[in-house]
């Protein structure tokens, strides 16, 4: 392997992969990915003529440049949006440019993809779920690691997802999600495909710090893409197939019904707190419609983590959701103090509630 995809000589592409993405340039960002996988192809000697070290070597600097260079700018991007440094169609841009960089990716290594595939896994985002593009990195690895890769890409309804399983006999399903408030339904899912005999291995940022919810949910789990491969080298337990469990299965707290009855009035509380922000918050009586909008969203948002919250049984979830909206507010220019007359409204609306209620007061500290 040249000295470009060294372990630390990544950090310069890593620069320059930002730059470009940054200018929107698409050509330049492929160009960087080639040339680093053309750079990683070792010179033939004697005991690579049949080309299998050669191949294993293309590989290796695939998964690297999806990990180590494609991810990472990722990320990046996400911070840059966060703090408000680029704008909502400046990250679409950058995105559509690290999926081109991955595509590149696939393209360049199928001629090191020689032996007979390992076996068959799918790899889809739950239901409702638009972040495609950690589900394509974890398909591509696994790819590059021997898997033959169904990959269904964003928001798989759980009934299609398991129609395709059978269909495909697959050993696995990979499922991915990014969005916290999408647990219960990522649990469905879970269910559903465990019901009928197959390993479910879940990952991404919703499924929690060292995947809490997929071991509350029953699910295997991995941190990366790489943890993935691994567990799957290791033959993750099947599941004998039986009846879907409910959720109070795994999840004894959801007999309070908290959840259900915060998840079923959520149109109710999300108007009533909107009309108490107005009340204690009272710049918002000068908001545009657009601002308007926003902040029904917003609002909107708070009562889906508090369910969620209640749904894992974490105040965590919900009060690092909160903390995450102050800093985008905050970022903004909106006073993050807008948020109390919210919590409030909702503290008074379900002080019957004890789980809620907790979960309430931690977050408003
Ligand atoms: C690009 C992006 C989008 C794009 C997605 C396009 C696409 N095709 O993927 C669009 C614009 C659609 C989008 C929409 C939204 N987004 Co967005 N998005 C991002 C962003 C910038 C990058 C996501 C990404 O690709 N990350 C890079 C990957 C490589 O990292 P990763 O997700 O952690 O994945 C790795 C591991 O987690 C793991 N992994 C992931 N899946 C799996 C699966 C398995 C089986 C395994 C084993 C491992 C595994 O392996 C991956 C590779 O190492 C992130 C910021 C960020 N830091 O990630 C925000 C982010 C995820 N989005 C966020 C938000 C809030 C939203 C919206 C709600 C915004 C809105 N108000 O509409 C919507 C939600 C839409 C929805 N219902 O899904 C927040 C989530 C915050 C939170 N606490 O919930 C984030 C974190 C932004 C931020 N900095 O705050 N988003």
């Amino acid at each position: 392997m040249t000295d470009t995809m060294s372990p630390n000589s990544l950090a310069e592409p890593r620069e320059q992969l930002w730059r470009a993405v940054g200018d929107g340039d698409e050509t330049r960002a492929v160009t960087l990915v080639r040339r680093l996988l053309d750079t990683a192809e070792p010179e033939r000697t004697s005991s690579t003529t049949d080309g299998s070290a050669a191949a294993a070597q293309l590989r290796a600097a695939g998964e690297r440049v999806l990990l180590e260079l494609i991810a990472p700018t990722q990320e990046r991007i996400g911070l840059a949006w966060a703090a408000n440094d680029i704008t909502v169609a400046q990250e679409h841009a950058a995105t559509a440019i690290s999926e081109r960089c991955a595509a590149a990716v696939a393209d360049a290594t199928v001629p090191a993809l020689r032996d007979a595939p390992k076996g068959r896994v799918l790899v889809a985002c739950v239901d409702g779920e638009w972040h495609s593009l950690p589900a394509r990195l974890v398909g591509e690895v696994l790819r590059l690691r021997g898997w033959r890769v169904d990959y269904l890409g964003a928001q798989v309804p759980t009934e299609h997802l398991v129609a395709h399983m059978h269909h495909t006999r697959t050993q696995a399903v990979l499922l991915s999600s990014s969005i916290p408030t999408l647990l219960p339904g990522a649990h469905n899912a879970i269910n559903s495909c465990q019901a009928a005999g197959v390993p479910v291995l879940a990952g991404g940022r919703a499924f929690g710090p060292q995947g809490r919810y997929a071991r509350l949910m029953r699910a295997e789990w991995a941190e990366d893409a790489a943890g993935a491969a691994d567990l799957l080298d290791r033959n993750p337990a099947q599941p004998g197939a039986h009846a879907a469990r409910l959720p109070a299965v795994d999840l004894p707290h959801l007999d309070d019904q908290e959840y259900s009855m915060v998840h079923r009035t959520k149109p109710q509380l999300v108007k009533q707190a909107l009309a108490d922000v107005e009340t204690g918050f009272p710049e918002m009586r000068q908001y545009s419609a657009y601002q308007r909008e926003r902040t029904v969203e917003d609002i909107h948002h708070i009562v889906s983590y508090l369910a969620t919250a209640l749904y894992v049984d974490d105040p965590d979830l919900f009060t690092g959701f909160i903390t995450w909206t102050a800093d985008i507010l905050t970022a903004r220019g909106v006073p993050a103090r807008c948020l109390l007359p919210a919590l409030d409204s909702l503290l008074n609306q379900l002080k019957d509630f004890p789980r809620t209620s907790a979960i309430l007061t931690a977050a408003h500290g």
